[in-house]
């Protein structure tokens, strides 16, 4: 998996109280920093103003932010009776290792008040991990790259935004994201 991004880093957030969710210290300096892809979506509360939250929390969690794209209002897929969602995606960069950095989204996902729900039900805040650079991983608790990534409009679309030259299984975001049904996908601003 390879890509190169032009994208120029996101505005910091706005300033919030000290989280409950703290990133672990890496083992040594030297780790190497991977960059990582998030997808973001909510669709319960004033799911922009959690999308802008939990990107702060992970900012004050110590992952670097290096990019944020806009905010989508996107039709909800796979459970259809439910709100209207808004997605976004974010690259970053951490020196954790898989398990840990699912530990870190999944942490901050439950202090941002997300409850276990039906499978694509609705919530206050959805973080998944898309990829890690140079990082496939399978196992019960994490698959990387996420297995949707490719195939849904919601995470294509803002991902092609700040990462449009990654290369997922052979084909590139932004040829991917030029080819998908995007009907339901509307660009509501900035982030
Ligand atoms: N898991 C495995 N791989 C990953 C990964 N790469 N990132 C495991 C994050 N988690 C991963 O996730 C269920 C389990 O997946 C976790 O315990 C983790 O160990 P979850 O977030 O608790 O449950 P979920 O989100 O309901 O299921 P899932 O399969 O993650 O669904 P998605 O893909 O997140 O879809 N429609 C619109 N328009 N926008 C949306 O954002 N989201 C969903 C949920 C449905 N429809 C949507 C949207
Ligand atoms: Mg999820």
């Amino acid at each position: 998996m390879t890509w190169r991004n032009t994208s120029p880093p996101s505005k910091s957030g706005p300033k919030l109280p000290k989280p409950e969710v703290t990133q672990p210290e890496p083992k040594a300096d030297s780790l190497p920093r991977r960059r990582v892809g998030l997808g973001l979506g909510a669709n319960l509360g004033d799911p922009a103003a959690n999308l802008r939250r939990a990107v702060a929390l992970l900012r004050e969690a110590g992952l670097d932010i290096e990019a944020v794209s806009s905010l989508y209002r996107t039709k909800p897929w796979g459970v259809t009776d439910q709100p209207d969602f808004v997605n976004a995606c974010a690259l970053a960069r951490t020196a954790l290792e898989p398990l840990a950095l699912l530990d870190l989204v999944q942490a901050t996902e439950r202090a941002m008040g997300r409850r276990p729900t039906r499978r694509w039900g609705p919530r206050p805040i959805d973080i998944d991990l898309l990829f890690i650079e140079d990082a496939p991983w399978r196992d019960r608790r994490l698959t990387l790259p996420h297995e949707g990534l490719m195939q849904r409009a919601f995470v294509l679309l803002p991902l092609a935004e700040i990462a449009p030259d990654l290369v997922v299984g052979g084909a590139r975001v932004a040829d991917a994201a030029e080819a998908i049904d995007r009907s339901g996908i509307v660009r509501i601003g900035a982030f």
